[in-house]
């Protein structure tokens, strides 16, 4: 097979269809709101799927988060995958039949729709990572949305501060409109004092690699980050990726980043936070751009990693033993 095509990958046009048609067959299973606006005035789009779906119920919720990054259009399949396998699958499932009725879950199915149809919309991609942002003093565009989170944001040497680096911090934490809606959105969880999101995974491309904090150092644990805590992450990353065959690491061992998401996740929402790294392993399966053809098998790949972390999100230490 070749490389991917444009028409390959869902328009964010076609994704918001298709969350409206989820919307329309599965009302009591599905429902979307949209929690803020990108740069460019996109709808950011959050679904949320569970049994009695239109009631905040006392239930565990996962956040599943999408496309951060403009190129990695296979995420947002990833995310149209998960809508049509937990609704078409809820009743027939056992395992998703359960979950769903115990679990409330959130997939936004992309964070940066500017970057998205931008990289999209002409006849052949554009390789675009960051956000469509304007620079001031600059005609650089963008700012890294995976670099523009607010803990530790800037502090390591894992970031850039030049507005044409591909990984451009932006001027301050959550300056990108898109990183403080998701930011924003996450907050509006804490209910009673309590954040109710307790597991994420933000979905990327390439490499095959199951990621958890801390990015922005090599320390195993640190400040927010026990004994426990970076057992129970180690633990439930290899258990994820002992279902998909990816490579399970701290996110520092494949580089230092500061700023993003997941270190943000937890040490600033106590959300057990781990970054996918998808297909392909290496530029050699397209990189950013693997053919159409490998979609559904590379979505699908990641189902038993998703229904696991579910399973774990009523209390993740559970998987080294220990009780919260
Ligand atoms: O650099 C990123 O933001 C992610 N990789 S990507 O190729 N999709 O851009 C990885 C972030 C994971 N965190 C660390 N490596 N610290
Ligand atoms: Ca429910
Ligand atoms: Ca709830
Ligand atoms: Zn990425």
């Amino acid at each position: 097979p070749g490389a991917a095509a444009p028409a390959d990958y869902h328009t964010y046009g076609q994704v918001l269809t298709a969350v409206n048609a989820a919307r329309a067959q599965y009302p009591s299973l599905v429902s979307s709101r949209v929690i803020g606006r990108s740069y460019q005035g996109r709808d950011i789009v959050a679904i949320k799927i569970s049994d009695n779906v239109a009631a905040d119920e006392a239930e565990p919720e996962v956040l599943f988060t999408h496309n951060q990054h403009a190129r990695e259009h296979l995420t947002v399949e990833m995310a149209l995958y998960l809508l049509d396998e937990l609704t078409t699958q809820y009743g027939t499932d056992p395992e998703i039949t359960q979950l769903l009725n115990t679990r409330e879950v959130w997939i936004i199915p992309s964070v940066n729709p500017d970057g998205k149809v931008y990289d999209q919309e002409s006849g052949s991609f554009r390789n675009w990572r960051k956000n469509r942002q304007p620079n001031s003093g600059t005609t650089a565009v963008g700012t890294d949305l995976n670099r523009n989170w607010a803990y530790r944001w800037g502090c390591c040497g894992g970031s850039s501060g030049s507005p044409s680096s591909d990984t451009y911090r932006g001027p301050s934490a959550e300056s990108a409109p898109e990183t403080r809606v998701v930011a924003d959105f996450v907050r509006s969880r804490i209910v009673g004092g309590q954040q109710q999101i307790t597991a994420h995974i933000d979905f990327h491309t390439y490499g095959e690699l199951v990621l958890w904090p801390f990015g922005y150092t090599y320390a195993d644990t640190a400040t927010g980050l026990t004994q426990d805590d970076a057992a129970t992450f180690r633990a439930l990353g290899t258990a994820l990726a002992d279902t998909n065959g990816y490579t399970p690491q701290q996110s520092s061992d494949l580089y230092i980043t500061d700023g993003s998401v997941g270190d943000w996740m937890w040490a600033d929402q106590g959300i057990f936070s781990f970054t996918f790294e998808m297909y392909p392993t290496s530029a050699f399966g397209g990189g950013f751009y693997p053919p159409g053809s490998v979609i559904p098998r590379e979505t699908a790949r990641n189902r038993e990693a998703v229904l696991t972390l579910l399973q774990y999100a009523d209390c993740a230490y559970r998987i080294i033993g220990a009780e919260a």
